[in-house]
């Protein structure tokens, strides 16, 4: 596969050209505001997951819309022209040696064919069956057999279909399922983006462009988190939501349900505990369990049993026709409280303090594809670490990797794709909408997880701007409309003074590079501008503050004495001279440090990248950096010092569930 040697970015019309087009002429049943539980196999659901090989082109058409014109999603993608293997999940950026594939901006396709059981196609009523996507980057056009069942657009959600009607209608039990898959990032996509067009024909290629983005990762592509087909009984659970609060020795679990395609002739819940046994049981649609000495949910390194999750399961039986159907869905709940005063952060009532990492879905070959060794690595690298926490820096991360901070009590600030909003046209009315409807999105995607604690709208935006006011005020209000449970943040860059955002935040959050970006080299300017940074905002706002955001760049390896730039021993240092400041402002009002970043990752080309951002304490394939073990012993100090259990902890008893 070859694109056009002209473009190392893109070459031809530009691949949005091809998108309002596109959403003329085929009308997709937009994503309705109907629940996203995550599929689960049930006594009454079953799951068929689609990862492995997909066929795969890329579109090399001058306008990228030859699949289109052509309609490729007619026929199998092998019949209208060559195919190559591609894995899902995994982004398509760097699995062929294919450079141009590297860089492609447009349209790909993607095909999988798959047989599906008979009794999914067959009874009366005859189950519903859903094709749901964990993730794909960005836009997504999907049909099923040659019929368009869902559109989306954005890069870290899951969207799914009803293809039933489209099944049943088939002559044989073949699903033949096709995508169409854009990545160019525009002002009003989140991430937003622009198309640079470079007219200069002496310089460049003819319609010649580049994807210009406003962050700092690589752009990948591609199905990034499992593909699965599940079912449910045509009247099925649809939505549920749980809220919990707490005394010392009694717990109250607030749940809402939601069902569709029948009035429930009964709803039943019960709650268990780990050993199996009902703890509280409840019916109706909305209501109240009463949970007596409660296992609380407490964050990694607080208890000796962090991540204490209950059972809810949820029955329900609908009379459809003749037919008395029943679903059951089981959801894990962790029972805790959050609140914010001016100076703490409190879990269950307890202060509790951020020692943690910002990270990214990034690696090796597959990008930003979901990857079980990958992920449980990096859940022993945090607890290795005592880390406790972190931020999904900039995007929302898998279901798979929020499942485990559940379970395993890692704290999590849940962020929004919105990073990089700078251009003012990205504060307008269009990326406003769009950017409300992300944060339904997400907040319907992780509302009942125990470990977030905490919504974060943006990462650094051009808040100094007078629309971020306006902007950031309804973003957050409508985030908290969503869910009046937890507080809501944006990370900021601001000046104090000039932050339009901030005002309406529960936290600040504030990302500094002193004796990085500024002041490169001088390490010893840290704790004046440190000190004065905490001293401002907190005069300013008088809420808590979390350093969500500091590091330096080190190339593994590379050693000097006195500490220089981009060596282990610079970025350790830098470390050591925010740690003095930090264990000052947090008898006060600090309430937690991200260290960034918790390992090396891939961006665009740069003269200050070198094969990616280095400010990871770990390397990009999860070896420490020297500041590791900096980190690590201040971390488990930290923890030992604020735990509410006796003696000493020890990373070995107590690291490993
Ligand atoms: C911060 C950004 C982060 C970057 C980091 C850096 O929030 O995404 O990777 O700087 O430059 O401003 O390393």
């Amino acid at each position: 596969m070859a694109l056009p040697a002209s473009g190392g970015a893109g070459a031809g019309l530009s691949p949005m050209l091809v998108l309002p087009l596109l959403l003329l002429l085929v009308p997709g049943l937009a994503a309705g505001p109907a629940g996203m539980l995550q599929p689960r196999d049930t006594p009454s659901r079953e799951r068929k997951e689609l990862s492995g090989l997909w066929s795969f082109r890329a579109d090399l058409s001058p306008g990228r819309d030859a699949g289109f014109a052509q309609r490729w999603y007619r026929r199998p993608l092998r019949q209208t022209g060559p195919v190559i293997d591609m894995p899902v999940p995994a982004s398509f950026n760097d699995i062929t040696q294919d450079p141009s594939l590297e860089n492609y901006i447009g349209w790909v396709w993607y095909e999988k064919e798959v047989l599906l059981p008979l009794r999914w196609l067959q009874g009366d009523p005859a189950p519903r069956v859903v094709l749901r996507f964990g993730s794909a980057h960005y836009y997504s056009i999907v049909w099923v057999n040659g019929v368009q069942v869902v559109e989306h657009e954005g890069g870290h959600l899951p969207f799914e279909a009803d293809i039933s009607s489209v099944l049943q209608g088939s002559p044989d039990t073949l699903c033949r399922i096709t995508v169409a898959l854009n990545n160019t990032l525009t002002p009003h996509t989140l991430p937003p983006g622009s198309i640079q067009y470079m007219a200069d024909k002496s310089r460049y290629p003819r319609n010649y462009f580049v994807q210009e983005t406003r962050f700092d990762f690589f752009n990948y592509a591609g199905i990034h988190r499992p593909v699965v087909l599940y079912t449910t009984p045509a009247a099925y659970i649809d939505d549920i939501t749980v809220t919990t609060t707490s005394s010392d020795s009694v717990a109250m679990v607030q749940y809402q349900v939601s069902v569709v395609g029948s009035t429930a002739n009964s709803l039943s819940l019960s709650l268990r505990d780990q050993e199996g046994k009902v703890v509280a049981t409840g019916d109706g649609s909305v209501g109240e369990l009463k949970v007596l000495n409660p296992n609380l949910w407490w964050p990694y390194l607080m208890h000796e049993n962090p991540g204490y999750l209950y059972s809810l399961e949820v029955k329900m039986q609908a009379q459809v026709g003749e037919v008395l159907l029943e679903d059951v869905y089981t959801l894990p709940v962790g029972i805790r409280t959050v609140h914010v005063t001016s100076t703490q952060f409190l879990i269950n009532g307890k202060p509790f303090y951020f020692h943690g990492v910002n990270k990214h879905e990034d690696a090796d070959i597959r990008g930003k594809g979901l990857d079980w060794p990958l992920i449980v690595k990096d859940f022993n690298l945090l607890r290795w670490l005592g880390a406790n926490s972190f931020r999904t820096s900039h995007y929302p991360y898998a279901e798979e990797i929020m499942d485990l901070c559940d379970a395993y009590g890692i704290v999590v600030i849940d962020e929004s794709p919105g990073v990089g909003i700078k251009l003012p046209e990205s504060f307008g009315n269009k990326s406003l909408q769009h950017h409300l409807a992300v944060m339904e999105e997400l907040v319907r995607r992780d509302k009942n997880r125990p470990s977030v604690v905490m919504w974060s709208v943006a990462n650094e935006p051009a808040s100094q701007l007078p629309p971020a006011a306006h902007y950031f005020k309804t973003v957050i209000a409508h985030t908290k409309a969503l869910d009046p449970s937890r507080p809501v943040t944006f990370v900021t860059d601001a000046n104090y003074a000039l932050d339009h955002g901030a005002p309406y935040v529960d936290v600040i959050c504030v990302n500094s590079y002193f004796s990085w970006y500024h002041d490169p080299g001088h390490l010893e300017v840290i704790p004046l501008q440190l000190t004065a940074q905490f001293e401002n905002w907190y005069k300013t706002y008088h809420k808590p503050i979390i350093q969500s955001e500091y590091g330096a760049d080190s190339v593994p390896g590379l050693h000097s004495d006195p500490p220089m730039m981009f060596t282990e021993e610079y970025q350790q240092a830098l470390l050591r001279e925010y740690h003095s400041v930090l264990d000052k402002k947090r008898k006060e009002y600090v309430i937690g440090e991200l260290i960034w970043n918790f390992a090396d990752f891939m961006t665009n080309q740069g003269t200050t990248r070198v094969l990616g951002n280095k400010k990871g304490i770990f390397t990009r394939q999860r070896q420490p950096k020297a500041a590791a073990f900096v980190l690590r012993d201040r971390y488990w100090r930290i923890a030992n010092e604020s735990s509410c259990l006796p003696p000493v902890i020890t990373s070995h008893s107590f690291y490993l569930k």
